[in-house]
C-alpha cells in the first residue's frame, strides 16, 4: 500500500486554511497506515466535529463524520460490532477533550481498544478561535480576550490515571515521533491516546501575534523536546510515550 490509497485524492483540496497544522497530522497518519500496510476494509476513521473532524471525509476508508464530542462513543459501538476492525478516531482538542470529555474519562477507563489521534490546537478552531480547556494560562482568545485564567487541562494525567494506558505527546514539527506514534497507537491493542501539539493560525494565533503558520511551527519546535529516557511522566514541553500493559510483574 501506499500512502496515497489512503486519500480522497477527489476532495482535494481541504478546507483546511493555509499554515494550518492539521494537514501535517492527516498525511502523517496515512503514512503511518501504509507502513502497516492496513487494508482499508480492516479499519475504519471516526471523527467528531470541527476542522479536524473534516479528515473523516477524507480518508479513503469507510468513516463517520459524527456529531461534536461524540466521536469516542460512536468509534466504540463500531468496535463493539465489529471487533476485527481496527479503529481510528481523528479528531480535535474542542471535540474529545472539551465537549466530549466525560467520553474520554470513560473510553480511556473502559480501555475500549482505539487509536486516538486529538489534534491540540488550543482552541475551538472551526467556530473562531474559542477558549478551550487546553488553552493555556494567560493565552488570549476571542472568549478571553484578556487571557485565559485557568491551567490548561492535563490530558495525560487523565488518561494515565487508569492502571493499564498508553499516552503520547507529538508535535507537528516532530513528524518521525509522530508517525512512530500513529503506528504503535494503532498496534496498541487498548485506548491508545496522542496528543498532538498543533496550531490554528487563522483563528488562534494572529491573535497571539504570529504572523504565519511556519512561525507557529517554529514555535514548537523551539518549545517542545523528546523525552530522554522512557520511564515517567512527561514534563509539560515533552513528547515521548507513557504506556503500562496492565501486568503486575
Ligand atoms: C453540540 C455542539 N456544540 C457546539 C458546536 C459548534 N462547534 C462546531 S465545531 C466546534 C469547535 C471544534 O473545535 P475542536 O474540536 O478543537 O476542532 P478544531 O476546529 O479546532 O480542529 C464547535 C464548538 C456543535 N457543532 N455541536
Amino acid at each position: 500500500m501506499n500512502f496515497k490509497d489512503y486519500i480522497k485524492w477527489d476532495r482535494m483540496p481541504t478546507t483546511w486554511c493555509p499554515g494550518c497544522a492539521i494537514g501535517t497530522v492527516f498525511k502523517q497518519t496515512a503514512f503511518a497506515l501504509a507502513e502497516l500496510r492496513l487494508s482499508p476494509e480492516e479499519m475504519t476513521v471516526v471523527s467528531g466535529i470541527g476542522c479536524s473532524g473534516r479528515a473523516a471525509g477524507y480518508f479513503n476508508v469507510d468513516s463517520v463524520h459524527s456529531t461534536h464530542g461524540r466521536a469516542l462513543p460512536v468509534a466504540e459501538g463500531i468496535k463493539r460490532a465489529n471487533p476485527r476492525l481496527k479503529v481510528v478516531v481523528f479528531s480535535g482538542d474542542g471535540d474529545l477533550v472539551g465537549i466530549g470529555g466525560n467520553h474520554l474519562l470513560h473510553a480511556a477507563r473502559r480501555d475500549v481498544d482505539l487509536a486516538v489521534i486529538c489534534i491540540n490546537n488550543a482552541t475551538y478552531g472551526m467556530t473562531g478561535g474559542q477558549m478551550a480547556p487546553t488553552t493555556p494560562a494567560g493565552a488570549k482568545t476571542l472568549t478571553s480576550p484578556h487571557g485565559s485564567a485557568y491551567a490548561p487541562i492535563n490530558i495525560q494525567g487523565i488518561v494515565t490515571s487508569n492502571r493499564r494506558h498508553w499516552f503520547a505527546r507529538a508535535s507537528t514539527f516532530h513528524i518521525v515521533h509522530l508517525q512512530k506514534a500513529i503506528r504503535e497507537a494503532v498496534e496498541w491493542p487498548g485506548f491508545a491516546f496522542i496528543e498532538v501539539m498543533g496550531f490554528c493560525i487563522e483563528n488562534c494565533g494572529r491573535r497571539l501575534g504570529f504572523l504565519s503558520g511556519h512561525e507557529m511551527l517554529i514555535k514548537l519546535k523551539t518549545d517542545f523536546k523528546l523525552k530522554a529516557g522512557p520511564e515517567g511522566p512527561l514534563g509539560e514541553f515533552e513528547l515521548g510515550v507513557v504506556k503500562n500493559d496492565g501486568q503486575i510483574s
